[in-house]
């Protein structure tokens, strides 16, 4: 063996190798056949034992050829492989391909919750008719809640609205009424108030939730009559119910008003004809009601000889349970989105 022939038989080892990587496309395939040259027991090495053979002076240029068919088969294997990673990460893109021009999904939008939208309208239909939004806390005294409502003390009126206690003094708000003497206490007549918010009793079943909305309302002025407090709940009634729905006061007591009314509707589920829902007797309840009664002036103090006034406190929840048609109050606490699609 001389060195052109070491040399002839180290080129066709090379090209045969690169041939052989060519065109690979697993890893492992380009790593055997690698090996299969290069490794210790490769082909490549194989012939480095014929350089012994050769004369001293031929030694550098063997080992200097040999490197470079070394050389030339570790950057064809470097190639494939990287032709290998290059690939797969072509086919991830393309699996992965995002086309940004595809319209966008339309967000899913819900109205607002029935409860909101009952209490959004009734504040708007009040609005309409130059009431103004008033507000009072939640946790609220007893003397605003009961006292100066002329509850006095220990009177068994206070049993009509089972209380939520906090402390001696504090409770939490049994309805919107104590903004009527808030209001009063802080604007001299004229007032005509609106005031929507959160009420809590211990009560519980299908009609009566522990926490529900109130609005209240209240108007002084010189010269106001029950016939204001009736036109006003006519107007009402006819906005939220249609024209066309009968009205009855009926006589009622609280402490606050004085005569006190409640006031019904025509069940509108029969046509007064008679159902369940209105205990077979044509009408439904939807209010409380009367004229502001003088010592609730008096703990205001505004002169009960000089002005009248009436208010009303509705139930939101049992407005949007009439318009709505809910039989269970609550089907508006439980958030079932299933329930609350209908009002989309
Ligand atoms: C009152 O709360 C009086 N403050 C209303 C009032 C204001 C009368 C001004 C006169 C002048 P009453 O307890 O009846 O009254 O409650 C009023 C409405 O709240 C009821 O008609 C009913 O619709 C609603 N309501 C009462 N308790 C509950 C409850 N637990 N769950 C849901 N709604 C209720």
């Amino acid at each position: 063996m001389d060195l052109q022939n070491f040399e002839q038989s180290l080129l066709a080892l090379q090209q045969s190798a690169i041939d052989e990587l060519k065109g690979v496309s697993r890893r492992e395939d380009a790593l055997q056949i690698k090996n299969r040259y290069l490794g210790k027991k490769g082909q490549v090495q194989a012939q480095m034992s014929v350089l012994r053979e050769l004369p001293n002076e031929q030694r550098r240029d063997a080992g200097r050829i040999s490197n470079s068919t070394k050389q030339a088969i570790e950057q064809a294997f470097q190639k494939v492989m990287s032709d290998i990673a290059q690939a797969e990460l072509d086919a991830k893109l393309a699996s992965e391909a995002l086309d940004v021009t595809l319209p966008a999904r339309k967000p899913k939008l819900h109205r607002s919750h029935p409860l909101v939208q009952t209490e959004q309208e009734l504040i708007a239909l009040f609005a309409e008719m130059g009431f103004a939004v008033a507000q009072g806390p939640e946790i609220e005294k007893d003397y605003y809640n009961f006292e100066a409502l002329n509850f006095p003390a220990d009177h068994p009126a206070r049993d009509m609205q089972d209380t939520f206690m906090i402390d001696q003094q504090g409770l939490l708000r049994t309805h919107t009424s104590p903004v009527q003497i808030r209001t009063m206490l802080a604007y001299k007549p004229p007032v005509q108030i609106i005031a929507p918010g959160r009420v809590y009793r211990v009560d519980d079943d299908p009609t009566h939730s522990p926490v529900f909305h109130q609005i209240e309302g209240l108007l002084v002025d010189v010269g106001v009559t029950m016939a204001d407090l009736k036109g006003t709940l006519r107007h009402f009634i006819d906005r939220c119910f249609g024209k066309q729905t009968p009205m009855r006061l009926r006589p009622s007591f609280f402490p606050f008003t004085e005569p006190s009314a409640e006031v019904d509707i025509g069940c509108i589920f029969c046509a007064q004809k008679g159902c369940r829902v209105c205990s077979q007797t044509g009408w439904l309840e939807i209010l409380g009601s009367g004229m502001v009664d003088p010592n609730v002036f008096k703990s205001c103090g505004i002169d009960p000889e000089r002005y009248t006034g009436f208010a009303f406190g509705l139930g939101v929840e049992r407005i949007a349970m009439l318009k709505y048609q809910i039989s269970d109050i609550r089907l508006l606490f439980q958030n079932d989105v299933r329930f609350l699609e209908q009002f989309s």
